[in-house]
């Protein structure tokens, strides 16, 4: 995928998947990355916190060529260079994870980043650094990042309205079926979705599900 490419997926997603370890073992990465694509995950990325780097290299090649053949941008989370190495489509980094100029300079102009972040200050702050896409949480208490304060749902609508129609934000963070409408509601046009989809008795319906209310 160029980067023409790359930003138009980017900018036509709405549901953002994850393969997490905390919730998807190893010997597991292959189907249920196909699970996601197949249920209409517009964007997958592979979140490894922890994990070995032959492990998280490894799940990296199961994961791209089946996003490859699908036509969906692959998203490392961390570690840029190896991102480039792979061929991954871009790369995810937190808020202390240096800074967008920094990564981008490491990586050039080709590939994507996004930027976690958790105010309304730090969705501005990485619309003006130059992020590709943001992700804005956690909206609500998250078991996949535990201890992480909730900002709610007040924010949304002018993030939207000052970031996201400029960069597409994912809300993130405690997002389930059950709040998804609330959430859009808010405002939101876009979302990440982990634990809910990942857990699911059936993954692909869920994700179709979680698509369907977002289109
Ligand atoms: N980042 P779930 S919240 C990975 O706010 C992640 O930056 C967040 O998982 C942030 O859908 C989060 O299981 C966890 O709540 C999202």
């Amino acid at each position: 995928m160029n980067q023409s490419q790359r930003r138009s997926k980017l900018a036509h997603a709405r549901l953002y998947g994850i393969v997490d370890f905390g919730y998807v073992a190893p010997s597991d990465v292959i189907q249920v990355t196909q699970q996601l694509l197949t249920g209409g995950a517009d964007i997958i990325q592979l979140r490894a916190k922890d994990a070995e780097m032959n492990q998280i290299i490894e799940a990296a090649k199961q994961i791209l060529p089946l996003c490859k053949s699908a036509g969906i941008p692959f998203i490392l989370n961390d570690f840029p260079e190896l991102a480039v190495e792979l061929g991954a489509d871009g790369v995810h980094i937190g808020q202390d994870d240096g800074s967008i100029y920094e990564v981008r300079s490491s990586i050039g102009e080709d590939m994507l980043i996004g930027r976690s972040t958790h105010s309304l200050e730090q969705a501005r702050q990485a619309m003006a650094d130059g992020a590709d896409y943001i992700g804005f949480g956690p909206l609500f208490p998250t078991p996949t990042k535990a201890g992480r304060p909730a900002i709610g749902l007040e924010d949304v609508a002018t993030m939207e309205t000052e970031v996201g129609q400029y960069v597409p934000a994912f809300c993130i963070g405690g997002i389930k079926m059950e709040n998804l409408t609330e959430v859009i509601n808010a405002g939101a046009k876009r979302c990440v979705i982990v634990s809910k989809l990942l857990t699911a008795a059936d993954v692909t319906k869920a994700t179709a599900e979680a698509k369907h209310a977002l289109s």
